[in-house]
């Protein structure tokens, strides 16, 4: 670990270091290197094949090591970034820096396959993406944003199979503390131009339980930061009281893809109402808390008898063919008031009907929500049955129609590579309304 430490130092020092030297130092030299350009080339490319001979014999030598192929890399980069592209006015030119943490903060924990597939893995995919993405920068010093990579979602309980979250504020914490003390950017800005996705049930307070949530708050090296979350209300909340966006629960989209392959051709629908889950019959009170405010045994109370209601409490891995072949899907809250549902009813084409009051839905400027979905009060769910029917007399077959959007299954999806309209391009777009935290910009205007 130590020797990580040091190689992260010494490479991001020698970029920094590399800066300073040609700004101080270029214009009274600018002679000489004209004079004996040949003689530097000649020696430049000596040095280099002599260093590469060293590396191939002296594994041991890892600094130089680490500046030439860094270096190789940000020219590679470069080139990536000044081929035309669409689009890029849209982001304004728009630079992400992604810190290089030792493995132990995130790739280590993709030894577990589930890793990068659950419904908090927006944290895997929004990094792979952005490492791919044109946005990103190899450059600290050009950077608008500074991306830390830290998974926080991926120890799985051994008893439940659930994420296990409570080392998540350490882990970051730590991170924090890392780059922190290696690189200024931290310092600069105390943190404001800093990005971190925190993807499980409350977002910046790191626990699954609201009250405890609430309790903990976001931690303090976070206040200051901009946080990707998938929790949002729109009312005031302790939990999302930090520069933030919300984003999409991860679907994977190859499973979206091999259910949509599988289905029908002919997209009948033969289960009116579909919802499978936890479900209670007589729910526990956890610290004050039901779960779900007691709205699922609600539903299964109401509705479990009757016949146009599809309610199943165990879990099938075949499930999103079920969602396939459902008019409405209900989406109730669990803990949070968001669920994976919303993601994969939009995707397989199943109305979604949000129960869960006062939630604040991913990506509004860009997915026409209120056209696409119906929302049911809490106090509501008892009127379900008549809602549903009612709706499928009148106005269904325009929903359902706006709803069968492949842009729309795109913005709510996060894709390994970032093109337009995918989750993870959704997320610069907001990003790239924030620039007013960039110290590149406010240098560059100040000048
Ligand atoms: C140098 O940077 C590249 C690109 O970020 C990274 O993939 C690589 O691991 C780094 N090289 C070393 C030896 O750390
Ligand atoms: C995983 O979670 C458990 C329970 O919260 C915790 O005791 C353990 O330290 C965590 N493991 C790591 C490697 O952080
Ligand atoms: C940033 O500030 C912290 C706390 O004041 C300090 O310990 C650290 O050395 C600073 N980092 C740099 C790179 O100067
Ligand atoms: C639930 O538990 C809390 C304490 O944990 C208690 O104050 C509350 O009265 C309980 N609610 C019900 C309906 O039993
Ligand atoms: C469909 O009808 C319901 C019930 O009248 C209404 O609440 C909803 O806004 C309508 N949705 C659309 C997309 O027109
Ligand atoms: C709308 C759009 O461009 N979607 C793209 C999202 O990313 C995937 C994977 O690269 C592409 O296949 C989609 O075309």
């Amino acid at each position: 670990m130590h020797d990580l430490h040091r190689s992260t130092k010494n490479r991001k020092g020698f970029y920094v270091k590399m800066k300073f030297f040609k700004t101080k130092n270029a214009k009274q030299e600018k002679p000489f290197f004209v004079k004996y350009f040949k003689w530097i080339l000649w020696f430049s490319l000596s040095f280099y094949f002599f260093l590469k001979f060293l590396n191939n014999h002296d594994s041991g030598n890892i600094n130089f090591k680490t500046t030439i192929v860094n270096h190789s890399h940000r020219a590679l980069s470069e080139s990536i970034l000044h081929q035309p592209k669409n689009n890029q006015g849209l982001l304004n030119d728009m630079k992400v820096y992604v810190y290089e943490l030792p493995s132990k903060y995130n790739t280590d924990w993709l030894s577990n396959e589930r890793c990068s597939n659950h419904l908090f893995a927006s944290e895997v995919a929004i990094h792979k993406a952005l490492l791919k993405s044109r946005v990103r920068t190899f450059d600290p010093t050009d950077a608008d944003f500074f991306f830390v990579p830290v998974y926080v979602s991926c120890n799985f309980s051994t008893v439940n199979g659930f994420p296990a979250i409570g080392h998540a504020r350490g882990l970051l914490s730590s991170a924090v503390e890392l780059v922190s003390s290696e690189l200024p950017y931290w310092n600069r800005s105390k943190g404001a131009d800093h990005v971190f996705v925190a993807s499980h049930d409350y977002g910046a307070c790191f626990h699954a339980m609201e009250d405890r949530a609430i309790a903990e708050g976001i931690p303090e090296f976070m206040k200051n930061s901009i946080v990707l979350q998938t929790f949002g209300v729109k009312y005031q909340h302790p939990c999302q009281n930090v520069e933030h966006i919300v984003i999409p629960p991860y679907v994977s989209p190859e499973k979206v893809q091999l259910t949509l392959s599988k289905s029908s051709i002919d997209g009948r629908r033969d289960i009116f109402v579909f919802f499978r889950g936890k479900m209670e019959v007589h729910p526990k009170n956890v610290s004050g808390r039901y779960y779900s405010k007691r709205v699922r045994t609600e539903i299964l109370r109401k509705y479990g008898n009757d016949r146009r209601f599809y309610l199943k409490r165990h879990r099938f891995a075949g499930y999103q063919s079920e969602i396939v072949r459902s008019v409405f899907c209900l989406c109730p809250l669990g803990w949070a008031p968001w669920s994976p549902r919303l993601v994969e009813s939009v995707a397989l084409g199943c109305v979604p009907v949000i129960i869960a009051d006062g939630i604040r839905l991913p990506f509004e400027s860009t997915v026409p929500w209120s056209d696409i979905s119906l929302t049911v009060r809490e106090n509501d769910v008892a009127k379900l049955g008549n809602i549903l029917d009612y709706v499928a007399t009148t106005n269904l077959s325009m929903i359902q129609q706006k709803l069968w959007d492949p842009k729309l299954r795109q913005a709510l999806m996060f894709y390994d590579d970032v093109e337009t309209g995918n989750a993870t391009w959704e997320v610069l777009v907001a990003l790239s309304t924030k620039l007013d935290r960039s110290q590149r910009r406010s240098r560059v205007s100040s000048e």
